[in-house]
């Protein structure tokens, strides 16, 4: 198939599902061509099967804003026609599926398109009276739609009064580069007293409660002696600073910014803990686990389709920090069991959530959307 992946480039779980998609979709034998502002994080090695084609919208002085839906629908549609693209496939809702709507119905060709939604697409941006009009329209309109887990699913068609069915595909690791083999030298640096590693990854947004894994961390290194290291940067990287300089916790903390070799971190963790608010599936969880890691995280959204509670890693109830540093401490404490779930967690993530097991449902869903039997 000739296949479109519109999604945002920069640091974000749509953007890496959909350029690890991408990737796969290519050494399946498609072509895949790439529709984005600039080349999508993750991706680097360009071929005749998986190319990229960048939206550069023309700014002009009478905007206030730009209006990148257009410039996307226009090279959807003109790449659409030249290359002959079977479908479109769009990551988050917004705005790439109502460009490719536009691309659609103006287009001479006939052009599928299949929206994946994220979470905050739906969740939170969606649901704004600002936008939730065109948003539901947009998903409605598409020829596929898919949710990365059950909880999405249920709350997308719930809130947005979805009539259209959605069907479930969730999120996949490559668990050959995501592997349990921690690297002695990067392990050492990021705890210097050899203590144990409690990591965290992600954009640092409000939604994921890195406040809450600071202010945990109080209690627990207070009782395992651990180190806190948090991967990645974001708007609330400073406040999370303050806080654990002022709940004195010095060097139990380190913040090392944004990294490209995350699995190499990954690899060095202990444990690895989420206290988000909302979290549709947990991108970098899997990829924790992946690496052979257990899950510490608040019970919310996607998370307890993806951590199987009590046996690759334990759930706590959301926005409160005491269970939540106490789970931290129970595996932290006991080696054994600790290493158990993270046996565990690898093995799950091997088995429900690799490549195999979920690019080809994609393909399956592209054509059926080919074939109109998707029920649209
Ligand atoms: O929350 C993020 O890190 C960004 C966001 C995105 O769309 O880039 O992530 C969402 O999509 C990811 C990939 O499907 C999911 O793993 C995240 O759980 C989801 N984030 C939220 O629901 C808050």
């Amino acid at each position: 198939m000739k296949i479109g992946v519109s999604c945002f480039a920069g640091l974000g779980g749509s953007g890496v599902v959909a350029a690890e998609l991408g990737k796969q979709l290519a050494e399946r034998g498609h072509e895949v061509h790439f529709f984005s502002t600039s080349l999508p994080f993750r991706v680097d090695d360009l071929s005749d099967r998986l190319r990229f084609h960048q939206v550069t919208p023309m700014p002009y002085p009478v905007f206030e804003h730009t209006p990148i839906t257009l410039a996307l629908a226009t090279k959807m549609a003109e790449v659409g026609e030249a290359e002959g693209l079977d479908l479109i496939h769009c990551h988050y809702a917004i705005p790439h599926s109502t460009a490719a709507y536009l691309a659609r119905v103006s287009s001479r060709r006939e052009l599928k398109v299949v929206t994946t939604l994220h979470g905050t697409d739906t969740r939170l941006v969606g649901l704004d009276s600002s936008y939730r009009h065109i948003v539901r329209f947009s998903i409605e309109a598409s020829d596929g739609v898919t949710a990365v887990s059950e909880s999405l699913r249920e709350s997308s068609v719930h809130d947005l009064a979805l009539e259209r069915p959605v069907e479930v595909i969730y999120n996949f690791v490559d668990t050959n580069y995501f592997v349990p083999r921690p690297h002695c030298q990067l392990r050492r640096a990021l705890s210097p007293r050899c203590a144990p590693v409690v990591m965290h990854v992600s954009n640092l947004r409000p939604v994921k409660g890195i406040l809450d894994i600071v202010r945990a961390h109080a209690v627990v290194r207070e009782r395992t002696g651990a180190q806190l290291v948090i991967v990645g940067d974001g708007p609330q990287r400073e406040e999370a600073e303050k806080l654990a300089h002022g709940l004195g916790l010095g060097c139990d903390v380190t913040f090392v910014g944004r990294r490209d070799d995350v699995a190499s971190y990954l690899a060095c963790a202990d444990l690895y803990v989420a206290a988000s608010r909302e979290e549709s599936f947990g991108m970098s969880a899997l990829e924790a686990m992946s690496c052979g890691v257990p899950v510490v995280a608040m019970r919310v959204g996607g998370l307890p389709e993806l951590v199987a509670e009590g046996e690759t890693g334990l759930l706590t109830p959301p926005g409160e920090v005491l269970p939540f540093a106490q789970a931290q401490i129970e595996l932290l404490n006991d080696e054994p069991r600790r290493a158990a779930m993270g046996a565990a967690a690898r093995e799950r993530a091997v088995h429900c959530f690799n490549p195999a097991a979920i690019v080809p449902q994609y393909e399956d869903l592209y054509r059926r959307a080919l074939n109109g039997e998707t029920g649209r």
